[in-house]
């Protein structure tokens, strides 16, 4: 089996300058050397070219609209091609508005592609609910095809993803918008509420089961503020009450086991922010969780 990793360098998506240099510290924190273990060929195709911001003002609410739009346009491509050889693509990221070009990039290769969306937030913004202007408040909503053009159409073709084939693990951050759509277009969210009742256990169980009956590939889109800040402390909009260490670990052994993941993204590791590279430690822990790491 082949991994390709690509490195997306992207920090125009949020106010925080830093998180572009994500992927270097994933790499950094062992990457390779982790999955390479694991009997897995690995390639790394780089980092993505991402344009310099603009000096303009925003376009209706969206920072950095062109900017972001074009790096993902770039991104699509390299996941497209990846998808296309059989290899598996591992984005590393940059902010969550990368997401957007690996889905447009994933989603022509699955009939009915299911996405697990682990997160404190459920990036189901668009330009007029957003409170920030931040293009990584929005993915989500993006690729269900709701939002400016620059973004949706990219690809071209909207929307990547149906509702129903959607599951938020984690949701602790929600704006007015995004409940509305959540409500309207009938998306499973397992909020902290639901994780604390019903334990991790049980939220995977039922999210992969969920999925395997009505998704033919899933994608795993994982936001490392999704986890509690005393675990993962270098993100750029941290959140208490999190996902722990230990939850997230076994979400992950449990998805390998299921096997059911056929792309994923780890993002929002940001360095500048981080203790010692805690967070990018923790994304390549639970990268080898992912890809079947066991003890014994
Ligand atoms: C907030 C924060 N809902 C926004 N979103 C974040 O700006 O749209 N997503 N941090 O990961
Ligand atoms: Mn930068
Ligand atoms: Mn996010
Ligand atoms: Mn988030």
């Amino acid at each position: 089996k082949y991994i390709s990793l690509i490195g997306v360098p992207m920090d125009l998506g949020q106010n925080r300058r830093g998180v572009d240099m994500g992927p270097s510290a994933i790499r950094y924190a062992g990457v390779m050397d982790r999955l390479e273990k694991l009997n897995y060929m690995i390639e790394d195709l780089g980092d993505i070219d991402i344009p310099n911001p603009g000096n303009r003002p925003d376009d209706k609410g969206l920072k950095n609209l062109d900017e972001v739009s074009e790096g993902n346009i770039r991104l699509t491509k390299v996941v497209d091609e990846t998808a296309a050889r059989g290899h598996f693509p591992l984005v590393l990221g940059g902010d969550h508005s990368i997401a957007i070009g690996t889905l447009a990039g994933i989603a022509k290769h699955a009939e009915n592609l299911g996405v697990i969306w682990y997160d404190a937030h459920g990036d189901l913004n668009t330009g007029e609910t957003s409170p920030s202007g931040n293009i990584h408040g929005m993915p989500l909503a993006v690729s269900l095809g709701i939002g400016n053009e620059k973004l949706t159409q990219i690809g071209k073709y909207a929307p990547k993803i149906r509702p129903e084939n959607i599951v938020i693990v984690g949701a602790r951050s929600l704006d007015e918008g995004e409940k509305k759509l959540i409500k309207d277009k009938g998306i499973k969210v397992y909020t902290m509420h639901e994780v604390d009742r019903l334990g991790m256990t049980q939220v995977m169980n039922d999210t992969i089961e969920y999925l395997k009956e009505r998704t033919d590939q899933v994608h795993l889109s994982l936001d490392l503020d999704g986890l509690d800040p005393q675990d993962a402390p270098g993100v750029g909009t941290p959140v208490v009450g999190g996902l722990s260490f230990r939850e997230s670990h076994l979400a992950m052994e449990m998805l390998s086991e299921a096997n059911i993941i056929t792309s994923a993204e780890f993002v929002e590791v940001n360095p500048i922010l981080d203790e010692k590279n805690k967070t990018a430690s923790v994304a390549v822990d639970l990268m080898g969780s992912l890809f079947g790491e066991k003890l014994l």
